[in-house]
């Protein structure tokens, strides 16, 4: 399956990635956020650019990586972004930083409905943990990347019989895009007295 993965910056993608990947039978595209900071006007057009390309080869599903507190409106961008280019695209979401809930999928249980309102629709929800901890917590934290690998590789298969989407290319929908995400990015950030 080529499966499309997306979220904001530091939110555990490539981490999540490099845990589940290995067999071969997935090939995962992972979208470089269109919230980090500093990032250019260019820098922003170039990757909507890079995944309209991507789209226009096609998903089987997608994974929202999200990172476990709020649901921020760089969040929700990342999502409608994706969601204008392939509407009905299979979409998981996977829920890091969740190792201080017991269950780990214990706050997406309690935050699903405020998912809903913020206009968030998925396939699939599920509480992971995808970091690497040192010393004393090394062992831990094995283990939860190990669980939370085989939760990914569960959802990703039960969404194993959507067909591929494709998206055709249309430049008004990219110039559009560009636009939306650059009026929604924050204000730039002064450190430091202003003149
Ligand atoms: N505590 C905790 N840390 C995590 C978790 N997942 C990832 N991290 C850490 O968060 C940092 C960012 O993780 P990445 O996997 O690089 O995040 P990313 O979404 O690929 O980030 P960008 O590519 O920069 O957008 C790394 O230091 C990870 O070790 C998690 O579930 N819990
Ligand atoms: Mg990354």
């Amino acid at each position: 399956m080529r499966v499309l993965v997306f979220g904001c910056g530091g939110a555990g993608k490539t981490n999540m990635v490099r845990e589940i990947s290995g067999k071969g039978e997935n090939e995962f595209y992972e979208l470089a956020s269109l919230d980090g900071f500093p990032l250019s006007d260019a820098q922003v057009k170039e990757r909507i650019a890079d995944l309209m390309r991507e789209c226009e080869r096609g998903f089987h599903v997608g994974i929202h990586v999200v990172r476990q507190g709020r649901i921020t409106e760089a969040v929700c961008t990342e999502y409608e972004v994706v969601r204008a280019i392939l509407p009905s695209l299979a979409v998981i979401c996977i829920v890091t930083y969740c190792e201080n809930e017991e269950p780990m999928h214990k706050w997406v249980q309690d935050y699903s409905a405020h998912f809903l309102k913020c206009g968030l629709r998925y396939a699939l929800m599920s509480g992971t943990c995808f970091a690497e901890g040192e010393g004393r917590y090394k062992l831990i934290m094995d283990k939860l990347r190990a669980t939370s690998a085989t939760t990914v590789r569960q959802c990703l298969s039960r969404t194993s019989n959507h067909g591929i989407e494709k998206y055709v290319h249309t430049p008004r929908l990219e110039q559009d895009l560009v636009r939306y995400v650059l009026k929604k990015r924050r204000p730039p950030v002064f450190i430091g007295p202003r003149k």
